[in-house]
């Protein structure tokens, strides 16, 4: 048994791990410690796509220096497969995987809104029409009938609906572009996809087309593989992620700056205790609504409790949390920790990220399972109450009930750990445009002109999962504060975005304290904290849009590649995160992961990643264990792209400038 506090550097998850073990209840640290890695997979060298395989490649440990011999050059699998080809496959179906998750949640928010636009989902509505509005201009839907004196607005409803329409239908588009993917990256971006061949053109064909290349015997040339690869992560990031964080605005409401907590102590030992967890903000929306409902809190006093608590977990907590303030009980680790604490009445789950392991854990308890899609059963679930659209608020009635009348039955002691701390999130990329430049004069001209004058040394994006392989937020949090302190603003969604909440980096008052001088000053005088919480992974689109917005407002050369930015996700662990590197990537991307690299396995391969993808894209991967070094390869590259720019100097002048003041300032104190 490893030590518990390598386990986590949160003190509030090292607390339930230990109540855990005292309780005898399994969690994911106890399995990973029985099984380790099987390194022949971890490096990508497994082929078992035919009934002729599994086929192992893996590459042989060799002295540095010493040659490798001839057969181990040339290894393949029995059909022939050369280490690259598989190494390759077995990247690309991960790209497949992380990119169908997120294109089916956009689908599933897709029909929603058609619902909604048709008038057939009861209790939903639209709540952002200016959005909707934007939206129709992208998607060619007029906004107004007629012409001249007779010219007037078209309804909403005529809208959304025909909106509704032309974006179902491009999930199964046979040819052409993605609307996003063509009007939204900057022009010489769009350029280069299609002169590469990588423009997708619908969101499912790209997924389909790249399973049928990786099946036996097909596509056997590894950089053609990833050119597909390319095009199905684009249709993630700018295809079905960004459709479904845009249409989830438009339902759901834009996010704003807004107050939250975070990490297991939100939960109340005097409360009925409701965790949403999951991935998919449709039915939780209606699950909070129902949660607050005067009935409802009724009902659970009439149980003896004294309210109705709703907490999220993993992207579902952010989702809530980003548009209605509702606490975040911890990020993917935490979810089997979250039960011993003995005061989950339910557990709500719908799609991705959830372990099976929780039916587990929840039998140890009272605790209901309640699984809520019919796409993702668990067995052993308590029930599975699906979700519907035509009757959402009845169910979510039904769910929040269901956890009431639990209430009572608690049976271990409630342990919940003395851990919570203050956020402020809700930054979407429209916030963070309103909050620079002011409603009139909204834009991102303020913060390119400070990236210009160096008080901001560059833009990361730090994002994705944890993983127990790895020290559960120590090195989102290690390589956040790294960034900060040079001055390098950061941009954070998913599990990492809980990290750096639970380590307090979500406040305002946190740039005094982490940032370098010029970034602090830039957070103060704005107002906002140095890390920006944008949402949940979907929401790695709002990042997207950011750098399309600086590219736009100026100074900062033509192309997000041009950028002094970075991206990195140094604890993930699934395949969504696979392809939110991959689109970042081939959007120009310099994007850099830690835990482990699937592709070791095929030096070739690896290296095109690292090196030979900036000549044709602009962006490359990388692969870095220890979070700060990883961070210092960020910073060396966005002063690379600095120099390019020929902004390498303000910086240095803004420093001098800066060491000059606190001079003077020391001085001045000094003299009084
Ligand atoms: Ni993103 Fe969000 Fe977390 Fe990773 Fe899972 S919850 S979608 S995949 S583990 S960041
Ligand atoms: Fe082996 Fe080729 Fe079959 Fe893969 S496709 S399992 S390498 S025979």
């Amino acid at each position: 048994m490893a030590e518990i506090e390598s386990r986590s550097v949160d003190p509030g998850t090292q607390e339930m791990i230990k109540h855990a073990q005292e309780q005898g209840v399994e969690t994911i640290w106890d399995r990973a410690d029985k099984m380790k890695p099987c390194p022949i997979g971890a490096e990508g060298a497994c082929c078992r796509i035919c009934s002729q395989g599994p086929c192992r490649v893996p590459k042989p440990k060799k002295k540095k220096g010493e040659e490798e011999p001839a057969e181990v050059k040339a290894r393949m699998g029995v059909c022939g497969a050369t280490a690259e080809t598989i190494v390759a496959r077995n990247f690309a179906r991960m790209v497949c995987g992380g990119a169908a998750a997120h294109n089916d949640h956009s689908r599933g928010v897709g029909k929603l809104f058609r619902e909604v636009a048709y008038g057939r989902a009861p209790g939903y509505k639209i709540k952002d029409v200016a959005k909707l509005k934007q939206l129709a201009r992208d998607y060619d839907v007029p906004i107004t009938e007629g012409e001249g004196d007779d010219k007037k607005a078209r309804s909403t409803e005529i809208i959304a609906q025909e909106l509704a329409d032309k974006i179902m239908a491009e999930f199964g588009q046979q040819d052409g572009e993605l609307v996003f993917a063509a009007k939204r990256p900057p022009k010489k971006r769009v350029e280069l996809w299609r002169n590469l061949g990588v423009m997708p053109r619908g969101c499912d064909i790209e997924i389909v087309e790249l399973m049928h290349r990786t099946h036996m015997g097909v596509d056997q040339e590894y950089h053609n593989i990833l050119k597909q690869c390319t095009r199905t992560a684009i249709s993630d990031g700018w295809g079905g992620s960004m459709i479904s964080t845009d249409l989830q605005d438009v339902l759901f409401g834009m996010p704003v700056p807004v107050h939250g907590e975070i990490n297991l102590g939100v939960l109340k030992e005097d409360h009925v205790n409701i965790i949403i967890h999951g991935h998919e903000p449709v039915l939780p929306e209606m699950i909070y609504v129902a949660s607050q409902e005067p009935e409802m809190v009724q009902y659970a006093q009439n149980k003896g409790a004294k309210g109705v608590q709703l907490a999220g977990m993993c992207c579902s907590a952010n989702e809530l949390l980003m548009r209605h303030g509702i606490p975040v009980a911890g990020n993917y680790l935490q979810q089997e920790l979250a039960i011993t604490t003995g005061a989950v009445d339910a557990m709500i789950v719908d799609v991705q990220c959830e372990m099976q392991s929780l039916a587990n854990v929840a039998s140890c308890y009272h605790t209901k399972l309640i699984t809520t899609d019919p796409r993702a059963r668990i067995e052993g679930e308590t029930m599975h109450i699906p979700m519907d659209e035509h009757h959402a608020m009845d169910i979510a009635r039904r769910i929040v009930r269901e956890a009431i009348d639990n209430f009572p039955n608690r049976r271990a002691p409630v342990l919940i750990p003395d851990a919570k701390y203050p956020t402020v999130v809700g930054f979407s990329y429209e916030t963070i445009r309103y909050l620079l430049g002011g409603s009139i004069r909204g834009s991102y001209y303020t913060l390119n002109d400070n990236i210009i004058n160096g008080r901001v040394r560059g833009i990361a994006g730090v994002v994705g999962c944890n993983n127990c392989r790895t020290m559960h937020d120590n090195s989102h949090l290690e390589m956040t504060k790294e960034l900060l302190k040079n001055d390098v603003i950061v941009l954070v969604t998913g599990c990492s975005a809980m990290a750096s909440g639970k380590a307090g980096l979500l406040t305002p008052e946190a740039a005094a304290k982490y940032c370098g001088p010029g970034l602090a000053e830039v957070c103060e005088t704005v107002g906002i904290p140095p890390v920006l919480h944008m949402g949940s992974c979907v929401d790695n689109s709002r990042i997207l849009m950011a750098a399309a917005a600086v590219v736009k407002a100026g100074g900062l050369g033509n192309d997000i590649s041009d950028l002094p930015a970075a991206g990195a996700a140094p604890e993930w662990m699934s395949e969504k995160a696979i392809s939110i590197g991959h689109y970042f990537v081939s959007s120009g991307v310099y994007t850099v992961f830690g835990v482990s690299w699937p592709t070791l396995g095929s030096d070739l391969l690896t290296d095109y990643l690292f090196r030979g993808l900036e000549d044709e894209l602009g962006g490359k991967w990388d692969f870095e264990l220890d979070p700060v070094l990883a961070a210092k390869k960020m910073i060396a590259h966005i002063d690379k792209k600095r120099a390019a720019l020929g902004i390498d100097k303000a910086r240095e002048r803004v420093l001098y400038d800066m060491a000059m003041r606190r001079e003077m300032e020391e001085a001045a104190v000094g003299g009084e």
